[in-house]
Parts: structure tokens; sequence; C-alpha cells
């Protein structure tokens, strides 16, 4: 795995307070983070934000797929102990709930969904007792492998914003851009022919419960912006493909370890991952459990009229899980 850094864009000093200004203004207005005015406030303060903003927020524009907005700030002690699961978090770290929701108004639409983390548009993602060897955000022990992001769901964002409140132990995001890789032109053809359905991880339990038949989808197509992937292997019954298939698989998975690239954010650093091309997982690690855990929050965007998935995707369904889309 390189282990060199993501391409990196600096928000100056006068950016980095306009942007918290600007989100501490709107939760000491609306009361909470997840308040619906404060839902729908955002756009009109997202417009407002200055041309230098807008411009460090422009599309992905590197095969790497990845970049890190960096010059943000956290107040280590002033943001109080990182929660034990999700759903205690609360009103925690709230200044950045807004930021980050702002940061993603500028570039699309934030998404949320009915079965996750009650569908709050920023999650928290923090280790969790018991949940140390899920394949889901909250896991700690094991390899967190690389996925697309609500791989099984057509609706599943464009972009994937992670922004880190804590790290002390430097524990890597990964991310491996489908552009970076090299694969035959054969290998391409195979993997673009719809012939694995991808499941709802563990972070969606109705979805779990679903008992609608899943439909198989491509691995891999040609997008008009260039090669792009939707891709989950733990969620992926791969063994269901024919031998050629799993080969080709095989294949993608091993070039997509070879260009992966470890990202250590550091507080106050905001990764933005494009979906459609990369995938990101975590390297394992040992919770501490005592307040001072690693600690992102995550949005996720839809990037409006973006031409990048499969013709008819649009007709899938997604197993009953909804997403709710923010106000304009
Ligand atoms: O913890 C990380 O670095 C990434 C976790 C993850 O896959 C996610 O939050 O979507
Ligand atoms: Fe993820």
């Amino acid at each position: 795995m390189d282990t060199g850094a993501a391409p990196v864009r600096l928000l100056d000093a006068d950016s980095a307070s306009e942007l918290t200004r600007t989100a501490e203004a709107l939760l000491a207005e609306c009361g909470s983070a997840t308040a619906p005015s404060l839902l729908e406030r955002i756009p009109a303060s997202a417009a407002a934000l200055s041309e230098r903003i807008h411009h460090l927020c422009r599309p992905v524009d590197t095969p790497d797929g990845v970049y890190v907005l960096r010059g943000l700030t956290v107040d280590d002690s002033a943001v109080g102990p990182t929660p034990g699961h999700w759903s205690t978090a609360g009103e925690a770290g709230a200044v950045w709930d807004v930021t980050l929701l702002l940061l993603a108004t500028v570039m699309g639409r934030p998404i949320a969904w009915e079965g996750q983390q009650d569908g709050r548009f920023v999650h928290n993602i923090v280790p969790s007792p018991g949940h140390e060897q899920e394949q889901t955000g909250a896991s700690s022990t094991v390899l967190l492998s690389p996925h697309t992001e609500d791989a099984f769901h057509p609706g599943r964002a464009h972009l994937l914003m992670l922004g880190c409140m804590r790290n002390h132990d430097n524990i890597a995001t990964t991310a491996a851009s489908v552009r970076r890789t090299a694969l035959s032109a054969e290998d391409i053809a195979l993997l673009s022919r719809p012939e694995l359905p991808i499941l709802p991880d563990d972070s969606y339990e109705e979805a779990q419960a679903s008992t609608e038949e899943p439909p198989q989808v491509p691995t891999l197509w040609e997008s008009e912006d260039g090669l792009t992937m939707r891709f989950d292997p733990a969620y992926t019954p791969v063994d269901r493909a024919p031998a050629e298939y799993r080969a080709a698989y095989a294949r993608l998975e091993d070039e997509l370890a070879r260009v992966s690239v470890a990202v250590s954010l550091s507080p106050g650093d905001v990764l933005v991952v494009d979906n459609d091309v990369v995938v990101h997982g975590r390297v394992p690690f040992r919770a501490r459990y005592d307040g001072t855990d690693r600690w992102l929050k995550r949005a996720s965007v839809r990037v409006p009229d973006r031409r990048t998935r499969p013709a008819g995707e649009r007709n899938e369904h997604g197993y009953g899980q909804a997403a709710i889309v923010a106000p304009v």
C-alpha cells in the first residue's frame, strides 16, 4: 500500500474562520444540528460563502478521486469525549455537523437514510463495544475492507465526506481509485456484465430483513468521464459468479490493493471521496473506549445531473431504503 498522501486543498485562515463562524451562528439560531429549520437555512448560507470556499469545493479533479480539505481546526478539550456509540452522540461536535453540511451543500445535495443513524445527515463514526468485528464504521479490530459507500443502493452518494474530530493513534482510512488500476480490456468487459447482486450492509437493520430479490449489477462501467465502479466484496456473493468472472473480480481486488493509499486524517481534515471512482476502507486498530477514541463525522452528497451511473440503474429497488434529500 502506498502511504503517499492524497492531494491536499488548503483552506486559508480567513476561509476557515468564515466557515466556522457561519456554522456557529446557524447552530446558535436553530438550537440543534438536526433542527429542520437549520436544514432549511443551509442552502442560502452555503451559497453566500466566499468564492474561495466554493472554488476549494470544486469537483474531484485528479485520477486519485480524493482530496483532503485542510485548514479547519478542532479544539480537542472543547469538543468533549468521543461518544461510545453513534446513538449517544447527540449534539457532540455539533458545529462540525453544520460545517460538513455547509461544505456538502456547496458540493451538491446532502443525503441521509431513514434506516441509518436515525436519519441524521451527518453520521458519527466511532468504534463501539460489541461491534469490533463488523464490516461497518463502528468496527475496529478488523480491516474494514475497501468498499463503495452504500454500494447496494441505486441512490447512493456521489461524494463521501469524512471529517476528523479526533485520531490520536493516526489510524488510516484507505482509498483506492479504479482510475489508477491497470486492468485488461477483457477484465473490464467481464466486470461490466451485471453478474452479481450487492446486499445491504450491516448498518441497515431493516434492509437486511428485506426479502426482495436483489438485482444483479455491474462492477465496472464506462461513464462519460471515465471508468466507474460499484464494489463491496464483503456484501457480494462472489462465489455465485462463473469462474472467469471471479478471477477478474480477484484481479480488480488485487489492483485496488496495489494502488491503495493510506490517509491518516488529523483533527480538522475533511477527506472528500469520489464514491463512483474510489473505494475506501480502514486499517484495523484497538479501540480505547475511554472517551479519547478516533472520531469521524461523515456526510454523503449527491451531485445533481452527474452522469456516472449505468443506464437503467435508476429503476432498481433499494431494499425499501429511502434516501432523504436535503432541501434546496
Ligand atoms: O473509519 C474510516 O476511516 C472509514 C469508515 C467508513 O467506511 C465510513 O465511514 O464510511
Ligand atoms: Fe464506508
